[in-house]
């Protein structure tokens, strides 16, 4: 607490969840203080479009250099710690394991331990994952459910998951898992499906370009919300009497197909499917063109087929609900890529 300001130190703050957290909590009157790493290729455009890119004290951060983390923690002793920083994309993880395991596990036993020595009273968020779900044990998906990763980046985030309960439970360490559903909006990275979607159709929308937009595999399922409303959830689990694991994510569940389609509407595509697997495509019947192709080079060495979610306990708990549902979601993306597309600011 400084000035009466309670303090929260974000790492990850350049990423899509970063930006829509900081802003939240500025708003809430907190000293934010944003951890990132130096030389990292993401920049602070996100920060800059949110407009809160002065109101942020930036720190350089190291999340595998525990006397990095060891000092920050003891210098500034924040009120809160909100974990957002990750190797996210769960289909690098497979080309990265060692570095995600090191990321995703071993950098949040960092922070645990630094807290744990020099900073007992901060509370932490860890961003926990429904990849820890993978191939699901249980429909819909509790704190409850088993868990069975699928990939190493869901193992990583795993052992991270663990680490905040047995710290809680050993050390009195007040650690929160959030175990969150795919959350997506105009911040979203570009790599996600969800963002490369928009990004793409905006462009052929906008005459930017004529090729079709290459995907994976258009039937995994995934329960898809809003993160500028989850990272309300991060929050108000700190502020709990005592820190415990919740599930967010909006209770209902799509197709990446479904998405092409709804994002594809904005876009005026009459979109119809031919062929099947490697083979289908999505014409826009109006026009006749190819927009959506798949290419098999985006399928993953082990898929996590159907996901969703089911947010009782933080409804009940803490007296959450998702706000922007599935189609308000897809729409705010799209009409986002298009605006950005005709600027020429599209990124
Ligand atoms: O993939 C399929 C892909 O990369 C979603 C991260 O935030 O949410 C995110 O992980 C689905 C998968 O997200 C393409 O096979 C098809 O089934 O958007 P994604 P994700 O892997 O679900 C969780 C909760 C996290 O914690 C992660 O950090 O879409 N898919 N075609 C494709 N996916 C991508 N990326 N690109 C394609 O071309």
């Amino acid at each position: 607490m400084t000035n009466g300001k309670k303090i929260a130190m974000i790492s990850g703050i350049t990423g899509q969840d970063g930006g829509y957290l900081a802003k939240f909590l500025l708003e809430k009157d907190y000293r934010v203080l944003g951890l990132y790493r130096r030389g990292a290729t993401d920049t602070f455009a996100k920060l800059k479009e949110h407009g809160i890119l002065e109101k942020i004290e930036l720190l350089d951060f190291e999340l595998l250099e525990f006397s990095n983390i060891c000092r920050l923690l003891r210098k500034h002793q924040p009120d809160e710690f909100y974990n957002l920083a990750a190797q996210s994309f769960v289909a690098a993880s497979w080309e990265e394991p060692v570095y995600t395991a090191q990321a995703d596990g071993m950098g949040v036993l960092y922070i645990l331990e630094a807290i744990r020595e020099f900073s007992p009273k901060t509370r932490f968020y860890q961003a926990s994952t429904s990849e820890m779900f993978g191939k699901v044990q249980e429909v819909p998906q509790t704190e409850k459910t088993p868990f069975y990763p699928r990939s190493p980046y869901g193992v990583s985030k795993l052992m991270a998951h663990w680490m905040c309960v047995n710290y809680s439970e050993s050390f009195n360490v007040f650690a929160c898992s959030g175990i969150l559903f795919n959350h997506e909006s105009p911040m979203r990275g570009k790599e996600f499906v969800t963002r490369k979607i928009t990004a793409h159709f905006a462009e052929i929308y906008t005459g930017k370009t004529n090729e079709p937009l290459e995907l994976g595999n258009l039937n995994a399922k995934r329960d898809w919300g809003f993160s500028g409303d989850y990272v309300e959830m991060m929050w108000k689990m700190l502020q709990h009497d005592k820190p415990d694991t919740y599930v967010i994510s909006t209770g209902e569940t799509h197709s990446i197909r479904e998405f092409v389609e709804e994002a594809g509407k904005h876009c005026d595509f009459d979109l119809q499917w031919e062929g099947s697997e490697e083979n289908e495509i999505g014409i826009d019947k109006k026009t006749g063109k190819t927009v959506v192709r798949v290419n098999p080079k985006f399928y993953r060495p082990a898929e996590v087929e159907m996901l969703i979610g089911n947010p009782e306990k933080a409804r009940k708990i803490l007296n959450w609900n998702a706000k922007v549902d599935f189609k308000s979601l897809c729409r705010m993306m799209i009409l986002a890529d298009i605006e950005r597309a005709k600027k020429g600011i599209l990124v």
